[in-house]
């Protein structure tokens, strides 16, 4: 696997100050990711950041929801979507990446989730599954073919960036233990299937990297 040919980009998935220990939606030792992905970064030429950045109020906000609990589901004009603690709110401290992540080496920073009523996971289309985020658009400028992927999280956001990347012929590796999951009701496990099953190439960072 050409890990590290020069058709090959890291992407980072949101490893963010909210979605680590003690922030707004935290995911368990999702920190642990940060070394990781530091190690990483170093060892590619092409390093992409998304970051989940919300105005306040966000469609995807329980709070906005009268009577909605936190991790419940609403139904949005473009599906099924999960409501969350407000979180990654543009411009806060949460929605910083953590301090530690080394960011020195990123070239490009997608922010998505702003727009007032689509949520977006997926680092290259937003949850109506058909508004661009424009990275793929930016890879083809490229001339990446692969993405390795890590970040937080892995039943959400990794798993619709990995998806996508697949449905706009990229291939895609999955960096297993640079991810950690939120875990809704097996949402982990439903989301490394699936993403075996759309051809996303599942390696540990030292079987990628040695
Ligand atoms: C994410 C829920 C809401 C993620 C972002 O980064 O996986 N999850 N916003
Ligand atoms: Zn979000």
């Amino acid at each position: 696997m050409p890990a590290l040919a020069d058709d090959t980009a890291l992407v980072i998935i949101d490893v963010q100050t909210d979605f680590c220990p003690g922030g707004a939606l935290a995911v368990a030792d999702g920190d642990a990711v940060v070394p990781i992905l530091n190690r990483l970064s170093a060892l590619f030429g092409t390093v992409v950041l998304t970051q989940d950045w919300h105005p306040a109020g966000h469609a995807s906000f329980a709070s906005g929801h009268p009577g909605a609990a936190p991790f419940s589901m609403t139904a949005m004009p473009y599906g099924p979507q999960v409501l969350w603690p407000d979180h990654c709110v543009q411009g806060t401290p949460g929605a910083a990446f953590h301090p530690d992540l080394d960011v020195t080496r990123a070239q490009m920073i997608v922010r998505k989730g702003f727009r007032p009523d689509i949520d977006s996971y997926s680092a290259f289309f937003e949850n109506d599954r058909a508004t661009a985020t424009g990275l793929a658009g930016y890879l083809a400028d490229r001339g990446i073919r692969h993405v390795v992927l890590g970040g937080l999280a892995t039943d959400f956001c990794v798993r619709y960036s990995a998806l996508d990347g697949r449905a706009v012929g990229l291939a895609v590796t999955l960096v297993e233990d640079a991810c950690r999951a939120i875990d809704l009701d097996g949402s982990r496990d439903a989301a490394m299937a699936e993403m075996r099953g759309a051809g996303v190439a599942i390696a540990t960072a030292d079987a990628l990297v040695g």
